[in-house]
Formats: C-alpha cells, sequence, structure tokens
C-alpha cells in the first residue's frame, strides 16, 4: 500500500557530559516522534574510546526504527536533535550532552560529505554493537555481509 517505501535505520546514542540520563530520556523521545515503531536498546555505561585522558565516561545506546525521511534529512534532523541539547564541538571527541549518530540506513552504502552510512567504525564499537545486537541482531551489514550479531560476537571472541 501507499508507494512509498519505510526504511530501517540504526541510531546510536551517547553522552557523557551533565544529566546523561536526562539527555538520553529526551532524545529517545524525539527520536519516537521521528521514526515509527522506535525501539531502545539498554542503556550501557562505557569507558571513552580514543578520547583524551580523564574524559567522563558515557551512557550510551541504540534506538532503531523506520522512517520516510532520505538520510540527508534524517541526519538534518539528529543534528537538529544534538543542537537543542546544547551539543557543542569545541574538540575532536569532546565531552558532549548528546551525540546522535546514524549507523544503519536499510542496506545503503552512502559516502557523501558529512554523510558515511555504514558508520565507518561502528564495526569496532562495543559501544554501538552490544546495544545494536540486543534489538537489530539480524540486520545484515551491508558492506561486511555479516550480521549485527556475528559482528559483535567476533569482537568479543
Ligand atoms: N563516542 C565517540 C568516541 N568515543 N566512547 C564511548 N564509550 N562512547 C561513545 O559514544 C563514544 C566514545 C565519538 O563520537
Ligand atoms: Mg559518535
Ligand atoms: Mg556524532
Amino acid at each position: 500500500m501507499g508507494g512509498v517505501a519505510r526504511v530501517p535505520v540504526a541510531i546510536a546514542l551517547g553522552s557523557n557530559l551533565g544529566d546523561r540520563d536526562a539527555r538520553l530520556d529526551e532524545a529517545e523521545d524525539r527520536l519516537a516522534a521521528l521514526l515509527s515503531g522506535a525501539v531502545a536498546s539498554a542503556r550501557y555505561e562505557t569507558e571513552p574510546v580514543g578520547s583524551l585522558p580523564d574524559t567522563p565516561l558515557y551512557l550510551n545506546e541504540v534506538v532503531v526504527g523506520t522512517t520516510l525521511l532520505a538520510p540527508r534529512a534524517l541526519l538534518d534532523a539528529l543534528h537538529g536533535i544534538e543542537q537543542d541539547a546544547g551539543r557543542e564541538r569545541p574538540f575532536v571527541n569532546a565531552p558532549r550532552t548528546l551525540d546522535l549518530d546514524l549507523i544503519l540506513y536499510g542496506d545503503f552504502v552512502i559516502d557523501e560529505p558529512g554523510l558515511h552510512v555504514p558508520h565507518p567504525r561502528f564495526r569496532e564499537r562495543v559501544f554501538v554493537l552490544q546495544p545494536l545486537a540486543e534489538v537489530a541482531g539480524d540486520w545484515v551489514d551491508p558492506v561486511s555481509g555479516l550480521t549485527v550479531r556475528d559482528l559483535h560476537a567476533r569482537l568479543d571472541a
């Protein structure tokens, strides 16, 4: 019916500045309004990866749902939610109130300025794969051909 295709998407959420739970609660609400059938993983406290010493611990989770938005429009919407959470970017991997990363957009592979899907580093990141495997273990990464579950198991091994 319809003829407009809903695309499944996976978004990784992270916060390590200020009231992390409150920022993630608000982000979940915003994503529930933006996506159809949004489902959130559990929330994990994780050691910062690739950050300066003394960077505070993160809270990470993943939200999956479906969208009618094109990838660039979805990315712009995610940036708007980050802005509304008071996100600042003083330096690379700086502590942030809210980070929303587009991890997967259906089985699309996109490499454009500012828009790289699947996320180029998600296969190495436990803080993404663990929550993603919880809510979307069967999703096949279009680049490696592996399921999210296998990508996660491979990291654990
Ligand atoms: N995000 C980063 C860099 N390092 N480490 C953890 N544990 N969680 C993150 O969300 C994270 C990170 C860049 O966005
Ligand atoms: Mg990130
Ligand atoms: Mg980001």
